[in-house]
């Protein structure tokens, strides 16, 4: 009897001990949004910094500067440094175009886009945020916005985790189509654009508290189990006890 006991107290510390390690598995290594691409511009260039992607533009080149940034969205302790500078370029010629991210997102899920961003009056202020799932054709995401005239410490967010197809896809692009400039020196900065996502293959929080559940659903079974079994034992035991001698 006492080794009964002694048995079912192991196996309920075995049991909290596996939950335990497992919580604190789960928990540290739940859903959490990872960089995919970060642009920082810090180097004065349109090369990724952090990450993979590519940046095309049919912006005139002599219209793509680099000036102050910001570390408004910066990532990875990035500094401030340099940021994109996009003029409206002679005869605002430049109205109509775009600066195009190309990110594989294979292996990610929850795609999220989001940039710092500031212009002058007479720059680019009527900018719509766009994403492609097959790097050819772009779609309108939410409406078209107009820069700050300062970076100021706010983000703009684009949550495209609706967006199923942008999931695990080679060819996911997002593009930021500029117009409304009004002047050939009317500016348009942006820095720190970042797009981010969940590692597939990794267990949502949900997910996680389920697994949890599930363990103790089954563990609450098993010992069910084991107590019926433990009395029709006891009661069989009574009933057909071989006669001694
Ligand atoms: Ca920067
Ligand atoms: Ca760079």
């Amino acid at each position: 009897m006492q080794i009964n006991v002694k048995r079912r107290l192991t196996r309920r510390v075995s049991f909290n001990l596996i939950s335990a390690i497992l919580l604190l598995f789960v928990t540290s290594q739940a859903a959490q949004a990872t960089e995919i691409a970060i642009w920082n511009f810090n180097d004065s260039n349109l090369i990724v910094d952090h990450g993979s992607g590519v940046i095309t533009s049919n912006i005139n080149a002599v219209n793509i500067l680099f000036a102050a940034g910001t570390t408004n969205n910066a990532r990875l302790g990035d500094p401030a440094g340099q940021s994109v500078s996009l003029q409206g370029g002679t005869g605002t010629a430049n109205n109509g175009r775009h600066l195009t991210f190309s990110v594989s997102t294979l292996g990610f899920s929850n795609i999220v886009v989001s940039f710092a961003t500031q212009g002058t009056s007479t720059g680019f202020n009527n900018n719509q945020f766009q994403y492609s799932l097959d790097g050819l054709t772009f779609v309108d995401f939410g409406p078209a916005y107009t820069p700050a005239t300062a970076f100021g410490s706010l983000p703009l967010v684009f949550t495209l985790s609706s967006i199923a197809g942008l999931n695990d896809n080679a060819n996911a692009a997002f593009r930021i189509l500029f117009n409304g400039a009004s002047s050939a020196t009317g500016t348009n900065r942006i820095d720190n654009f970042v797009v981010e996502g969940t590692p597939s293959g990794v267990p949502e929080p949900t997910t996680a508290v389920l697994l949890l559940s599930g363990l103790s659903g089954l563990y609450r079974l098993r010992k069910g189990r084991r107590a019926a079994e433990l009395r029709t034992s006891q009661e069989g035991g009574k009933q057909s006890a071989p006669p001694l001698g």
